[in-house]
């Protein structure tokens, strides 16, 4: 007869590599912009069993769980050698956040772990947690990852447990496999999350995309989505910020932004996947939206449409924190398509596809925020009378 440890063994291997080989697939009708598909692509489930069990059927004869798994969201991404790779961040029960790299064939489905999660190095002032890489390949040659590091407030009040410092840390790979830790950015703001390296030069200098915050949680007086230069990444300081990307007031980036990953460059300009954050009686709201920088002027937006670009729908907006959908990862094919890795919930992992084509005639198109109910109204009016006209003129039925 099998063992307790036995069956629980086979049951749990079976689940899993089951849930690895589901074919993912494309949602009906989507919008035109994107299509969504029916599964999420990474979740805790696809977390090896190697990293969560002990597999001595003497130590562990209940075939326990010894080091859970929460949540697998917020994944920077990256196209190495044929393969699309998510630098995901895992969750574990115990809160704190670490990376590892999984890997598909076809950026859609069959996700898989590599062997073992990210040893990512410490500087001098270990982190407390880290979390939300943005992957960028430089044309100086190296694989950069910024993401959040967050340690206790060392001016927090006695007893308070809560209160955290954010900043940008730095750690660059030729292979995803082995990193150097580079200094921690620094910036005149008293805090920083959601900073992104921009792939190219500027100027002769490292530009970074970066968002100023008074507090852990508050943007505050930190305007919006920054940018900034600094000579070296290897030491990393940027003097001054310049606000690119405004927070506004009545719209879904009204109480904060952030960049998500590195824009795209096109023949069009450079285009900008972002989240925006509103506040309602349910809490924040996270959603996504895009706009487009000039080729020339990284600091000028040329075009943004109003309103998000993906939303938390159906059980995307469960989860750990509700109603967030998040992307520090995107991958453009060289056939034009896009792969938009986006997370919900702070939970689970999901893609949309699009072309740069569909994208850029997205962020071109679609009509700006008016930033009133009646210039909303004399949109929608615009598109009503352009579609009677073609009806008019027997070009519509
Ligand atoms: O919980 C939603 C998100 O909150 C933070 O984003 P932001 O700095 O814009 O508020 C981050 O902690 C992010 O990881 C998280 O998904």
């Amino acid at each position: 007869m099998n063992s307790i440890f036995q069956t629980r063994l086979s049951a749990l291997k079976a689940i899993q590599e089951e849930l690895i080989a589901r074919p993912n697939e494309k949602l009906p009708c989507g919008n035109g912009i994107y299509d969504r598909y029916k599964f999420p692509i990474v979740t805790a489930l696809h977390t090896p069993l190697f990293w969560r069990y002990d597999f001595n059927e003497e130590t562990n004869p209940y075939l326990m769980e010894r080091f859970g798994i929460n949540a697998t969201f917020n994944a920077g991404a990256i196209k190495l050698d044929g393969k699309y790779l998510l630098v995901v961040r895992v969750e574990g029960t115990d809160r704190k956040s670490f990376f590892a790299v999984a890997e598909s064939p076809n950026g859609i489905d069959n996700f898989q772990f590599w062997e073992t999660p990210i040893a990512m190095p410490e500087t001098e002032n270990p982190d407390g947690n880290i979390y939300d890489m943005r992957v960028v390949q430089h044309e100086d040659g190296w694989i950069y990852g910024l993401f959040c590091t967050e340690r206790k407030d060392p001016n927090a009040r006695k007893g308070d447990e809560s209160s955290a410092v954010a900043q940008c840390g730095i750690a660059r790979t030729r292979d995803l496999k082995t990193w150097e830790r580079l200094p921690d950015l620094v910036t005149p703001s008293p805090q920083q999350r959601n900073v992104v390296l921009h792939p190219e030069f500027v100027h002769g200098k490292y530009a970074f995309y970066t968002r100023p915050q008074d507090g852990f949680i508050e943007a505050g007086s930190g305007g919006g989505i920054g940018f900034g230069y600094a000579d070296t990444m290897e030491g990393a300081v940027i003097e001054k910020e310049y606000i690119v990307d405004e927070k506004r007031y009545h719209t879904v980036y009204e109480v904060k932004n952030g960049q998500g990953p590195a824009p795209i460059k096109t023949d069009q300009g450079w285009l900008h996947l972002a989240h925006g954050v509103r506040n309602t009686a349910a809490g924040l709201r996270y959603v996504l939206y895009m706009f487009l920088t000039d080729l020339n002027d990284l600091t000028n937006v040329t075009h943004k449409p109003g309103g998000y670009f993906i939303a938390p729908e159906g059980e995307e907006r469960v989860g750990d924190v509700s109603n967030v959908t998040f992307a520090n990862g995107w991958i453009a094919d060289e056939d034009g398509k896009v792969f938009i890795y986006y997370a919900s919930s702070d939970t689970r992992m999901h893609v949309a596809t699009s072309t740069i084509d569909q994208l850029l005639d997205y962020v071109i198109n679609t009509p700006a925020d008016g930033l009133r109910s009646a210039t909303s109204v004399a949109t929608v009016h615009k598109i009503i009378e352009a579609n009677q006209a073609l009806i008019e003129e027997g070009i519509l039925a």
